[in-house]
């Protein structure tokens, strides 16, 4: 019997993230795939307070929001680590991860969502936080050194959800040359097959950031 159960939608890349923690840890999984406009009772019931996805369910427990069901499941499985050792580290992962859904997630969708001097102060403030993340990239294969680790699937979002909220949102904000080093690492972190392998199509994504 599947012991670990992913609730999610292929088009959201916050699960995305937990399908290439739990390939990475070698972790078998089954995915239920969640119609977001008519929830499964055992998403609303694994999830009462958000009410969205991903949420793992391990052995009949349930472990909701992205960020800590890549911490969960970094502690469940040993093997692979995906935090670094050292507790300052490990604290900065964190931050760094924290960082990139409150202040980049959060700046990028309302830049591809609004209109007028709105949307051009949410575009000016997704280039400024862009530029925070390029200078803890510089001079660094991956986020986490020389292979990838917990922050580098949390900012795992950026290569194509950016691309797809630009063009939704009919702007431009990841430009290659403002973030030469980010642009760098969006392309090792998309050349890896396990990577590649569980990311929805641009197309999809595209639709469902439309809708
Ligand atoms: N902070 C949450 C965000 C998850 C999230 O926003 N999930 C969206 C899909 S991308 C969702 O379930 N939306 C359904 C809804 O809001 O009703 C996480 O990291 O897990």
């Amino acid at each position: 019997m599947v012991q670990v159960k992913v609730f999610g939608n292929k088009d959201s890349l916050f699960c995305t993230r937990i399908e290439w923690a739990l390939k990475l840890k070698g972790v078998e999984y089954e995915y239920l795939q969640e119609d977001l406009k008519n929830k499964s009772p055992e998403l609303l019931k694994y999830n009462p307070v958000h009410k969205k996805v991903p949420v793992l369910l391990h052995e009949g427990k349930a472990v909701a929001e992205s960020l800590v069901i890549l911490e969960y499941i970094d502690e469940a499985w040993k093997q692979n680590p995906l935090l670094p050792q050292d507790p300052h580290e490990r604290a900065t992962a964190r931050f760094w991860a924290k960082f990139g859904d409150d202040k980049v997630v959060t700046a990028s969708v309302e830049a591809c969502y609004s209109q007028g001097e709105v949307k051009e102060k949410a575009i000016e403030s997704t280039k400024e936080l862009l530029a925070i993340l390029e200078k803890e990239i510089t001079g660094k294969k991956f986020f986490a050194g020389d292979g990838i680790g917990y922050l580098d699937l949390a900012i795992g979002w950026v290569p194509l959800g950016l691309s797809v909220i630009e063009e939704v949102g009919e702007m431009k904000v990841f430009e290659a040359d403002k973030f030469p080093c980010l642009h760098e690492w969006s392309k090792n972190f998309m050349d890896i097959p396990l990577v590649k392998e569980c990311l929805p199509t641009r197309e999809s994504i595209v639709e469902y950031f439309r809708g």
